[in-house]
């Protein structure tokens, strides 16, 4: 029976085995007997890649030519982590994948081991954006996402004697299948330079900016497919590069030298990922990286809507514009530019277009996260860009004005340019006046803002602010990070659950089923046996998989708590010294994080971390009893091997500091049982799942402002808690820092003497906490009980749900149907 397939299209067995070797030879000039691991993965790489760009080439062409209403997603992050896993579970062809791999004697998971991720992201607000994408292709709707195509992305960790060291990140240096440069499609970014006023043929007033540098924006494209469904959206990401003008006006010249140190000071512009996440640095680049792909984006969008015939009065019907917080929010100054100087617009009806544009996501309330830019900064590259912001900021007072007549404080607060010393522009301000939505990322975080960060706005403007709470994708998240679950609910319910999350429910049905259950239990296990055995052979550490696999995974940063954290090993192991016969619930601890390189607290915490880990590891009386592993270089790619093993999920941040947490929801929808406080989505989670199923603990948010308010003193928790002194005295002493009292000390005075993030406060519930869940992991038939709860009470987190929410309350765009003929 033969059939005679397309090498690039078909997905017949014995098809793929041809064209992977036939890609092999091809692309990759190899053939098997001098292949290694990465030609083999590139080989399947593009073998898959091939069967994708039907989908993708046809949902181009039918936004093309039906010139659908589309969401435009900006971002400066876009934390992907690996395509070729989740591209085979899109398209259906895992499995035969598989088994045209085993046929060929090789293996996928090696091979899918093999691709570098993208990591263009930091953590939270860029995988946010990644599951984003994921959920509107899958919904068909659509949607371009565009960013910054950095050829650095976030750091590799390496610990050096217990520390964290930095590596760049050179993810492309093997070559990206995944991206299709488009040379053709550049287009220029101005930076610098003046302003000059003129009188056009029509007599009107307008501007002109002349730029001092202007830099070139190259697009490149990475097909992002639904799930099981035709459409393939874009992810658009710009490349800076030297214009060639620039080029022949300094050779012309004679400045050889010159023309080429120009070339890589445009190149420098998308070199590297800023890797600091919830801590605003006033660096000229940063904002230049901002404007560039802001700019392009926007240039694009336009150019779109000429090639479609659609008149830019309609651009606010055509794009609805998300701001993935306000990194892009000089979005609004440049619309209305292009708008103004370039397309020839009045100012009313360039400001009717761009406020029916834009939304605004917030995804911080930490004070030290607010971009502001410093005015002479901003006004030097962007002059253009300030005087506008200063014409909208004109207008937009008049209206505070007239609303709160003689509130000056109000007017102080409100402006865009913060006005108290140095003078700034406040992005936030920007971005509240220039959207017509505002929303939190978590029903908590949405009422925080409106009370306190954007009160003066909520006040001013109460129908822009909405509430969308975060979600992942269960395609990356369950299916293809942990397929023994997801085969086993699966065989249970059927397989709309990955389409339609809120159909988990359905596994409440098998509750009373005992042998779901021990199945269940076994699969728990298995992944668990699976991290045991990755972190034998990466980290010579044996860990029991019978022990409770309790993991915090995400980070580091004070307000997140991981010595919190640490502070419960402490006591642990200062009760089992004190008590050698001690009948301990068997624990392995496991950490994963980077730090902020320039943060200097959370590598102390690191530092701790391993500290504490080496002392425990080696001290007999802790044997089968408290391991500690602190897990190098957490990305999303080892972040899909721990989620589906963990036991138990900790998300102890001060109540009112995490926004919303996604990795909370991840570890749930894999079964994990929460220990948590009441922030952000943790409260919908334990809402959801039920509150005898999470393990709750710590003061509120509310309570965390009435004790701040009221003066807190963490001395009165150390003087006052025998075990809290111990944890922290051992610390000191230099017990985990072989004798040196000093090291530590900066992080003790921290707690000692502050205590930002009331750690002291929140300590006894802690332990009394954790012991709780210690003795309920001993009745192991309540635990998977309450951890198939978990699973099946998450349909909520989907980020299908969340993308739904905003189509429906924010973004109104239908959805459209591709045809892909056979
Ligand atoms: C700020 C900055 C400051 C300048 C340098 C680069 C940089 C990069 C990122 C950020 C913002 C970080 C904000 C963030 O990631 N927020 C997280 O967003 C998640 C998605 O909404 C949410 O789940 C987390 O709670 C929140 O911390």
């Amino acid at each position: 029976n033969i059939q005679i397939e397309d090498d690039r299209t078909g997905i017949n067995i014995e098809t793929l085995k041809r064209a992977f070797l036939d890609n092999l030879f091809y692309i990759q000039a190899k053939f098997p007997k001098i292949s290694t691991k990465n030609d083999y993965y590139m080989a399947l790489a593009y073998t898959v890649r091939d069967r994708l760009l039907n989908r993708w080439l046809n949902t181009t062409e039918t936004y093309l030519e039906k010139a659908p209403r589309t969401v435009a997603y900006l971002s400066a992050e876009f934390l992907l982590g690996p395509h070729l896993g989740n591209n085979l579970i899109n398209l259906g062809l895992y499995n035969v994948v598989k088994q045209a791999m085993e046929d060929l004697g090789l293996s996928l998971t090696d091979l899918l081991e093999q691709e570098e991720e993208p990591g263009l992201g930091n953590g939270g607000l860029g995988r946010l954006a990644a599951c984003y994408i994921d959920s509107l292709a899958t919904l068909e709707i659509p949607a371009i996402g565009y960013g910054i195509r950095y050829e650095y992305g976030i750091f590799d960790q390496e610990i050096k004697d217990g520390w964290q060291v930095e590596i760049t990140d050179k993810w492309l240096r093997y070559g990206n299948p995944w991206e299709v440069a488009r040379p053709e499609a550049e287009l220029e970014v101005k930076f610098g330079g003046h302003t000059e006023d003129f009188i056009d043929e029509h007599g009107r007033y307008r501007v002109k900016w002349i730029p001092f540098k202007v830099v070139k924006g190259v697009p490149y494209d990475t097909p992002i497919l639904g799930f099981q469904t035709n459409t393939a959206n874009t992810l658009r990401l710009w490349k800076a590069e030297a214009t060639e003008s620039f080029d022949f006006e300094a050779f012309n010249k004679g400045d050889y030298f010159g023309a080429v140190h120009e070339k890589s000071e445009s190149e420098n512009i998308t070199k590297v990922l800023y890797p600091n996440d919830e801590s605003y640095e006033g660096k000229q680049l940063r904002l230049e990286q901002q404007f560039f792909f802001v700019s392009c984006s926007l240039q694009d969008m336009i150019r779109m809507m000429q090639v479609q015939n659609l008149t830019l009065e309609r651009f606010h019907e055509h794009y609805a514009i998300q701001l993935n917080d306000t990194h892009p929010t000089i979005a609004v100054a440049e619309l209305m530019r292009l708008l103004l100087d370039e397309h020839g617009f009045d100012w009313d009806k360039a400001w009717n277009i761009t406020t029916k544009t834009f939304a605004y996501t917030n995804h911080t309330l930490l004070p030290e996260a607010l971009e502001r830019w410093s005015l002479n900064m901003f006004g030097s590259l962007f002059p253009r860009h300030l005087k506008i912001i200063y014409e909208i900021n004109s207008r937009f007072l008049d209206e505070v004005r007239i609303k709160f007549p003689d509130d000056f404080d109000r007017l102080r607060r409100m402006s865009i340019i913060d006005e108290s010393g140095e003078r700034y522009v406040r992005m936030a301000n920007l971005a509240c006046v220039g959207s017509f939505a505002i929303n939190g990322v978590a029903e908590l975080h949405s009422e925080l803002l409106k009370k306190t960060t954007l009160h003066d706005f909520y006040e001013m403007y109460p129908e822009k602010f909405t509430n969308v709470t975060n979600g992942v994708t269960p395609r990356r998240f369950m299916v293809l990070s942990n397929p023994r679950l997801a085969n086993l609910i699966t065989s249970k319910i059927g397989d709309s659950w990955v389409k339609n999350l809120d159909d988990l429910r359905k596994l409440e049905n098998f509750l009373y089923d005992t042998n779901f259950r021990k199945e269940f239990h076994k699969v728990k296990q298995e992944v668990k046996q699976d991290l045991a055995n990755y972190i034998q052979t990466s980290y010579n550490i044996t860990i029991d998989p019978n022990s409770l696999f309790d993991i915090q995974a995400k980070r580091i940063h004070e307000y997140k708590r991981q010595h919190l954290n640490a502070l419960h090993i402490i006591t642990l192991y200062n009760r089992i010294k004190a008590n050698p016969n001690l009948d301990v619930t068997p624990r392995t601890f496991l950490f994963g994080g980077k730090a902020a390189p320039g943060y200097y607290m959370a590598k102390l915490i690191i530092k701790l971390i391993n500290s504490i880990a080496d002392v425990v590891n080696t001290d007999p009386d802790m044997r089968d009893r408290l391991k500690v592993v602190f897990l190098t270089d957490y990305n999303v790619k080892f972040a899909q091997r721990v989620y589906p093993a963990a036991d138990l999920s900790e998300q102890i941040s001060t109540a009112g500091k995490e926004a919303s947490g996604t990795g909370n929801m991840k570890f749930s929808m894999n079964g994990a049982l929460t220990i948590g406080t009441l922030d952000g989505a943790n409260i919908e989670i334990r809402e959801a799942v039920g509150e005898e199923n999470f393990f709750l603990f710590g003061l509120t948010a509310q309570e965390v402002s009435q004790k701040k308010a009221a003066g807190y003193n963490p001395w009165d928790y150390y003087n006052s808690n025998p075990e809290l002194k111990l944890a922290i005295d051992r610390i000191s002493s230099g017990f985990f820092s072989h004798g040196d009292p000093n090291l530590f000390k900066p992080l003790v005075d921290s707690l000692l003497y502050r205590d930002d993030y009331l750690l002291l406060a929140d300590y006894q519930s802690y332990i009394e906490c954790q012991d709780r869940v210690s003795q309920a992991y001993r009745d192991r038939e309540k635990w998977v009980w309450m951890s198939i709860l978990n699973v099946a009470r998450m349909g909520k987190f989907s980020s299908d749900r969340s993308i739904s929410d905003y189509l429906k309350n924010i973004w109104k765009v239908p959805s459209v149907k591709v045809d892909v003929p056979e």
